[in-house]
């Protein structure tokens, strides 16, 4: 029997398709960077469908690309060139088993939109605080398995942090049910962590327990503007002395990212008469900061430290600003091509790597264009650049820009994964004896490199 023939019987006739036009907009990523071909696409509809799909694909060494929203920035989810590749899309697992109030947790299948969670949990009166620009479109299992970050990492921690439990599929077919809701558990090794992050590479993500929270309430919001990008790393520590953790999200957008939204994205305006060339959008739960939001802002302003601020009066307000925020990445695809880096270095050398990163830019592509913007709360910044002209100059621009981060003891990737675009840097900046281990993992979970392969190792 043809392995298509296979397939729609595990899956039935609608659970897979091979037409050209449904699989093209599988065959890109978001950013339009990389395109693949694949012999089709298969939706399971259950755990034990992706599992004999799997089984099915392994028999005849046909290798398999677990896809999501993709809306990956590496392009992770897309297929090679062969033509050869199955994809599996988890889009039709995509319901909420269960909700456990008493318990913080909720359980939800791989292919739930990430936005659709966090209803789920406002429902009941909790929080699921995982949230990013691609929130509308995303899914649960593509956020784990590129432990994604996003604008609440400060508070919360990256998705790694939200999971109790997880169900997993591997290269044989195996499936691995660990979906246990328990805030404490040391029995033996913590395999779910394994799999967040491996971006497809290592199992198939099925299902997941996450772990919720109380709701913060009523935000705060603030945005701030500043002469230079470093002062803000003093702020965040400034305001953290008054406000400790209630800090929620703390986002650094430089004045070129606003044009950029003005220009592209209808609605966006900045709330300054006066244009500086830095900002910095502030969230900070619980209604009674506000006061101690708006004091530490004054005594930031009287010190010279910012140059203007503005609180949201109101929901509305404070939701205009937060659309603007997620709209760069889709404002900045507006413009044109664009090379990014996203970067984190240890916050007491963020205000060196800004200095010494221009620097770089100037002397090896002085016409080039900085868009800065991204999570410095959380040490992550999102340093990309246009260049006139792309190729040689590009990759010396990048080459350099990771040296430095390098140098200073940072990642060149630090919430998007690693995917089919940065392999080679990860070989340049692991060390041999990560990469050994990376691969012993890799060649003991799935020795027949059916997994993805091709992306991360
Ligand atoms: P996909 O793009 O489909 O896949 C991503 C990777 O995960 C691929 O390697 C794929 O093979 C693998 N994968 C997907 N599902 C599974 C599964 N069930 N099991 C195993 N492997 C799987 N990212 C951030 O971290 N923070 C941000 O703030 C952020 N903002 C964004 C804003 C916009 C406008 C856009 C377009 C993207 C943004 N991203 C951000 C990137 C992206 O949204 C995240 O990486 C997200 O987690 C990917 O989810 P997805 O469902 O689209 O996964
Ligand atoms: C964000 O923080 C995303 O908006 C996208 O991680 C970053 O487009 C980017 O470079
Ligand atoms: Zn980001």
């Amino acid at each position: 029997m043809m392995l298509i023939d296979k397939l729609k019987k595990i899956v039935g006739q609608d659970g897979l398709t091979q037409d050209k036009s449904e699989l093209e907009p599988r065959l890109t990523d978001w950013r339009g960077v990389v395109r693949g071909e694949a012999y089709a696409v298969v939706f399971p509809a259950c755990s034990k469908e992706v599992s004999l799909v799997v089984q099915a694909c392994a028999e005849v060494g046909v290798s398999i690309v677990p896809q999501g929203g993709n809306t990956g920035m590496c392009a992770g989810s897309v297929p090679d060139n062969s033509g050869e590749q199955v994809i599996i899309s988890l889009a039709r697992m995509s319901a909420i088993r269960a909700v456990d109030a008493a318990n913080f947790s909720m359980e939800v299948e791989a292919g739930c939109i990430l936005e659709n969670i966090q209803n789920e949990a406002s429902a009941v009166n909790l929080h699921f605080p995982l949230s990013l620009g691609a929130e509308g479109s995303c899914q649960i299992g593509g956020n784990l398995s590129t432990n994604a970050g996003g604008i609440n990492v400060l508070r919360y921690g990256t998705a790694r942090a939200q999971v109790l439990g997880l169900e997993v599929v591997l290269a044989d077919g195996t499936i691995v049910n660990s979906l246990r809701s328990l805030q404490k558990d040391t029995a033996g090794y913590d395999l779910k962590q394994l799999f967040i992050g491996s971006e497809g590479t290592l199992g198939i993500i099925t299902a997941a327990t996450l772990r919720l929270y109380p709701q913060p309430g009523e935000k705060t919001t603030a945005l701030v503007a500043l002469k230079e990008a470093g002062d803000a790393v003093n702020l965040l520590g400034q305001l953290r002395t008054v406000l400790a953790d209630k800090i929620e999200a703390f986002e650094l957008v430089s004045g070129y990212a606003f044009e950029l939204l003005e220009k592209h994205i209808p609605d966006s305006r900045l709330p300054f008469t006066e244009k500086e060339s830095w900002y910095v959008l502030i969230d900070v739960a619980i209604e009674d900061d506000k006061v101690r939001l708006e004091r530490a802002l004054m005594d930031a302003l009287e010190i010279g430290l910012i140059c203007n601020a503005v609180v949201a009066k109101n929901s509305t307000e404070a939701e205009k600003l937060w659309r603007m925020r997620h709209s760069i990445a889709e404002a900045e695809r507006a413009e044109g091509k664009s090379l990014k880096h996203d970067i984190s270095v240890p916050g007491s050398r963020m205000q060196e790597f800004l200095q010494r990163g221009d620097q770089l830019l100037s002397s090896i592509s002085p016409d080039a264009r900085l868009i800065v913007f991204g999570h410095v709360g959380d040490d992550n910044l999102h340093y990309n650049v246009t260049v006139p002209n792309e190729s040689k100059e590009g990759e010396l621009v990048t080459g350099a820009i990771y040296d430095l981060v390098d140098e200073l003891g940072g990642s060149f990737s630090a919430e998007h994964g690693v995917g089919q675009l940065k392999r080679h840097y990860l070989l340049k900046y692991r060390s041999t004896a990560e990469i050994s281990l990376m691969r012993t993992l890799k060649a003991a979970l799935d020795p027949e490199n059916i997994l993805n392969p091709g992306k991360v190792i």
